[in-house]
């Protein structure tokens, strides 16, 4: 019997089998958990079908979610259909273009709020409505980076987006974990996902990450993974507000 048999999970962020969000839907199922998929828009619902249906997943709903009328609907057919939850995978993160690559000192409050909604507010929307289903308690585990911490060059707003994210999982422990709901973050190493796609330099960053991490590696999205099912599931009972980092150890150097 696998560790997530008769689980039901919530997996937001999924784009295509490069995305994080993938690997950790199938290591889920592997240990036998039964899955939604959502997916933002008609382009990524493409891909995403394809995907639900090679794992065997017929629950696949539209939730862009800096629409709260679409995480009300998403919420509402997850009840109607599964009637309870027990985990919520948030794998989501947005920031525009320009803004990955301009000065920091020239961000635009539209772009501040644009990355802040999608990438950090969208936790907490999603929290607030999947708390009523997890009526045995439940995890949610989201998808940070260093750049909350450290000034990464170019990272810019999504550093500021993730520190938010990053505080929001603490309040979002302390607040839920009366009700036997548990909140971490996983901080991940550099991966080349669609959202690594188009970063200036960044086959040079995992160059170089790989050059001094201890690990001598990159990480790979299985390593995401693993840590994921870890905090999601029965062995990360004890833990909850925590950002834990799967990044081969770059976390740790000094110069
Ligand atoms: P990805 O592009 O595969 O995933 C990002 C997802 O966010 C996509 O599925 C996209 O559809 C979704 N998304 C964007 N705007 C949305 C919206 N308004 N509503 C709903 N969904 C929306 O890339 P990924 O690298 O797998 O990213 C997943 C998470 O991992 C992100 O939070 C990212 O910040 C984080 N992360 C990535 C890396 C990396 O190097 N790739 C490292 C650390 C953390
Ligand atoms: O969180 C991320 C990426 C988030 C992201 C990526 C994009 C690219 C396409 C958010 N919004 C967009 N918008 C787009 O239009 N990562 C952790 C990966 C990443 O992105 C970087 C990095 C790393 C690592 C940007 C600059 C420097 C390092």
């Amino acid at each position: 019997m696998g560790m997530f048999a008769g689980k039901k999970i919530l997996v937001l962020g999924i784009a295509n089998k490069k995305s994080i969000a993938w690997a950790v839907a199938e290591s889920l199922k592997r240990e036998g958990a039964e899955l939604c998929f959502t997916y933002m828009n008609d382009a990524i619902e493409k891909r995403v079908r394809p995907l639900a249906e090679e794992l065997g997943v017929s629950l696949v709903l539209p939730c862009d979610v800096q629409d709260d009328k679409q995480l009300d609907e998403m919420f509402g057919e997850i009840e109607s259909r599964w009637g309870s939850l027990d985990g919520v995978v948030h794998s989501v993160a947005f920031a525009e273009k320009d803004d990955l690559s301009k000065r920091f000192c020239e961000t635009s409050r539209t772009g501040f709020q644009l990355a802040l909604d999608v990438s950090a507010y969208s936790l907490i929307a999603v929290a607030g409505r999947a708390r009523s289903l997890m009526k045995d308690g439940g995890a949610i585990v989201t998808m940070t980076y260093l750049g909350a911490v450290r000034a990464v060059q170019n990272y810019n707003v999504m550093g500021v987006a993730k520190a938010a994210l990053e505080s929001s999982v603490r309040y979002l422990a302390s607040d839920l974990g009366k009700e036997n709901i548990r909140v971490n973050a996983i901080s991940a190493g550099p991966i080349k996902t669609l959202a690594a796609s188009g970063i200036p330099k960044f086959r040079e960053l995992l160059t170089t990450f790989a050059e001094r991490a201890p690990l001598g590696r990159n990480t790979e999205p299985e390593d995401v993974a693993k840590a994921t099912l870890f905090l999601l599931g029965p062995l990360g009972s004890g833990v909850t507000g925590e950002v834990t980092y799967v990044d081969c150890g770059f976390n740790i150097l000094g110069l």
